[in-house]
């Protein structure tokens, strides 16, 4: 599914801004059918954004079950003859939409976008009325799982995150018009052969058309053209694409007509980049890279996981200012702008699947999870597996073309030293081989699961690692954190496969401080990253460290282990810096 565009033959116009909005914890909504007309009792609720913490106490926050958005919208006059899409670019966690009073879509999955033509249910020129339901609710058959109990004061979720369950429409929402005949999608692929740079393209076309292909540089110079559906483009001398060189060139994918009219015309960026696993190396370009940067969220106050530009920049801003050369999308799709701007500014991503606490063994510590096995009939089964495999597929669809993704993460942190977890994961695995044979693939390992038990592990291109020596373990004892995680690391390295730190960090409460570095202090978060990069400066496999977190960001309520959200931040949740950053910056810009 192809973005939204502005080009000569398509136009979109943007419904974000406030809408209508009721929730709905009694689900009479679509008993009752309140999309039939106008949203009764609603109140204004922005889009995009979390509704959780734009409201006012714990009715907004605590919400599970539904909740309504309805807005109206000119479909532009000029749109008279043209294919008419909606298209929402996520509606968290589950949605139903109707235009009028006709249902046209359905999705579930929080973090990837959906559409649907709506071109006999609108007239040009006129006013349609757009409903959609959002439900918010997990179980262990989606992605991410959850439990919803029944409990005398109402209906509580559980889930088995470290992260707030922020909900409703958190992107933007498009109405957009295409000609009637026009690209559906289009895939490319990079290679280089010497100096020659080489994008392989296939075009999906609706309808019956020619294919044209115009590759422009960054100047808007024609380089390369081509003819047909499938093929390839060469650009001699290429300006590849390379981490901290975000160098795109403009591919413009044209329809035409027998007689050689253009009939639609849609731009895709290319990067020319290469990816490659070779032993324990991990080459961009043939390049040995180095992963430095964080785990991020999603996440700032009042917008909750919603969208903003401003955060966008800011947030890259302040990766460039540390000396960050990557991130990884923990835990699930962000917002296509993040990636664009990452393609843009030559930021290296690892794309992650928002499959995030399916190990109730972990859950047990931490989110109550202790009376639950991962896997078996009543809890992630074979429908769990089926809304994984698809969050895959929509996943790879949206991304499959972003420079800056050269490695897909398909879960965070699950069970994985069982015989259940392995036969859950091979098909995975194979899935996404499948559908992109041009990158990496991997998934997270959690602590639980250390070298010698992991069954997962064999399965991956690459190792990433969440380890928290020092902080869950060790806790306070810098020393033997040292020696302990050395060692578990040397044992992974006997593998062979390049090994990425997806995860280390310290709870930090910016302002506390101690001679004697403490947990929560400024200062004990700084001994214990100079504690973990001593680790991984001692071993070769490591060929990346990516600290958790970025910022501090918000989580459940429901347990005394977190103050006020997760405090591993490196910047506050409203980007201050701690004095970790200065070491970090230190570290990263002194790197080659
Ligand atoms: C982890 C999880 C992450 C948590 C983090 C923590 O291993 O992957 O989601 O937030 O630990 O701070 O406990």
């Amino acid at each position: 599914m192809l973005r939204p565009q502005d080009t000569a033959s398509r136009e979109r116009k943007s419904l974000n801004g406030l809408w209508d909005f009721r929730l709905d914890a009694a689900g009479a909504g679509r008993q009752q059918g309140w999309h039939q007309g106008p949203l009764a009792e609603a109140r204004s609720m922005p889009v995009p954004a979390s509704y959780n913490d734009v409201l006012v106490g714990t009715t907004g926050r605590d919400h599970v079950g539904d909740a309504w958005y309805q807005t109206t919208v000119r479909v532009p006059r000029g749109w008279a003859g043209q294919r008419v899409a909606l298209r929402f670019d996520s509606a968290t966690h589950a949605a139903v939409v109707w235009v009028g009073d006709t249902e046209v879509a359905r999705h579930e999955g929080g973090y990837t976008p959906f559409e649907a033509d709506i071109t006999a249910l609108v007239s040009p020129g006129d006013e349609v009325r757009v409903t959609i339901v959002v439900n918010n609710e997990l179980t262990f058959q989606t992605i991410p799982p959850g439990i919803v109990h029944d409990t005398p004061q109402g209906r509580r979720q559980q889930y088995f995150h470290d992260f707030f369950n922020y909900a409703g429409l958190h992107r933007s929402v498009w109405l957009y018009a295409t000609p009637t005949t026009y690209v559906d999608d289009v895939v490319v692929t990079t290679d280089r052969r010497g100096s020659t740079g080489v994008v392989a393209y296939a075009v999906t076309v609706a309808g019956d058309a020619g294919v044209r292909m115009t590759l422009r540089d960054a100047d808007g110079a024609t380089v390369a053209t081509a003819e047909g559906s499938l093929g390839e483009l060469e650009v001699p001398d290429a300006h590849l694409w390379a981490p901290g060189d975000g160098y795109l060139y403009d591919a413009e994918v044209e329809l035409l007509d027998a007689s050689g009219g253009s009939l639609d015309s849609y731009h895709q960026s290319v990067g020319i980049r290469t990816v490659e696993v070779r032993g324990t190396q991990f080459l961009i370009n043939g390049e040995p890279f180095y992963f430095q940067g964080f785990g991020k969220h999603e996440d700032s106050a009042v917008r909750g996981k919603g969208h903003d530009d401003a955060f966008l920049v800011h947030d890259f801003e302040l990766l460039d200012w540390i000396g960050a050369n990557s991130f990884r999308t923990a835990h699930y799709p962000y917002a296509e702008e993040v990636y664009d701007y990452a393609d843009r500014t030559g930021i290296v991503v690892i794309d992650e699947v928002a499959a995030v606490g399916q190990n109730m063994g972990l859950a047990g510590g931490i989110f109550g999870g202790q009376n639950y096995t991962t896997f078996s009939p009543e809890t992630v089964n074979d429908v769990s597996q089926e809304a994984h495999k698809q969050a895959i597929r929509e996943l790879i669809t949206r991304d499959k073309n972003h420079p800056s993704v050269v490695l897909w993460s398909i879960a965070n942190e699950p069970e994985s030293d069982t015989d259940a977890a392995r036969a859950y994961f091979e098909p995975l695995f194979a899935l996404t081989r499948e559908l992109d044979t041009s990158r990496p693939v991997g998934f997270v390992n959690v602590m639980l699961a250390p070298h010698g038990t992991c069954q997962v592990s064999e399965l991956g291109d690459v190792l990433m690692l969440n380890r928290y020596y020092g902080w869950y373990v060790n806790t306070g004892d810098l020393v033997a954190a040292e020696a302990a995680w050395l060692s578990e690391l040397q044992q992974w390295a006997t593998e062979g496969k390049p090994i990425i730190i997806t995860e280390y960090g310290a709870d930090t409460v910016a302002g506390v401080h101690s001679l004697t570095p403490q947990p929560w202090s400024e200062e004990y978060q700084v001994e214990y990253l100079d504690m973990n990069h001593r680790v991984f400066d001692a071993v070769d496999a490591v060929v990346g460290e990516q600290v958790w977190n970025f910022a501090d960001f918000a989580t459940s309520s429901t347990s005394v282990f977190r103050v006020d959200g997760n405090k591993k931040g490196v910047f506050t949740r409203d980007r201050r810096p701690k004095a970790a950053a200065h070491v970090l910056r230190r570290r990263w810009s002194s790197k080659p």
